[in-house]
């Protein structure tokens, strides 16, 4: 069953020049882009994204972190594209979690600089493609 995920290459992903690689996997597993921004969050929107990790130690370095330069927002569509970019991407750490092959396994070392955010779960992504493509 096709459903939407909302992904976003970090600022750390865009400033290594990770976004054609990223992009590339995704077409690779065979999920679609139904959306496609570059832009720097402000700090509103970043604040409503991970509004679930307010209070948490390092929200406020998450919040500097993702505001702190261009990021990709997208929209990926396909057959179980929440759970299938979760896999692409890796666990949360990238040396503790994620495998070599994922994205952040490939790419990553630390966890604040994993370079890639993938919803959770269907709802989730629903909130967050509200935030970030409120006319999609
Ligand atoms: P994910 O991005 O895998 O969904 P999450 O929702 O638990 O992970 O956390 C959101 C982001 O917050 C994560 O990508 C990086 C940062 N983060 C999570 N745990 C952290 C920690 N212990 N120290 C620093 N940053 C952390
Ligand atoms: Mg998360």
């Amino acid at each position: 069953m096709s459903e939407r995920t909302l992904v976003l290459v970090k600022p750390d992903g865009v400033a290594r020049g990770l976004v054609g690689e990223v992009i590339a996997r995704i077409e690779r597993k065979g999920l679609k882009l139904a959306a496609l921004e570059l832009r720097t969050a402000d700090r509103a929107t970043a604040e409503q994204h991970y509004a679930e990790h307010d209070g948490k130690s390092f929200y406020a370095d998450l919040v500097d972190f993702i505001t702190g330069g261009p990021l990709v927002a997208l929209v990926v569509e396909g057959v179980r594209a929440v759970p299938a970019f979760r896999q692409l991407a890796g666990g949360t750490d990238p040396i503790e979690k994620a495998t070599p092959g994922t994205i952040r396994g490939d790419f990553g070392t630390e966890v604040q600089f994993n370079l890639v955010h993938g919803s959770d779960s269907v709802e989730s992504a629903e909130r967050e493609i509200k935030i970030w493509f409120p006319n999609l």
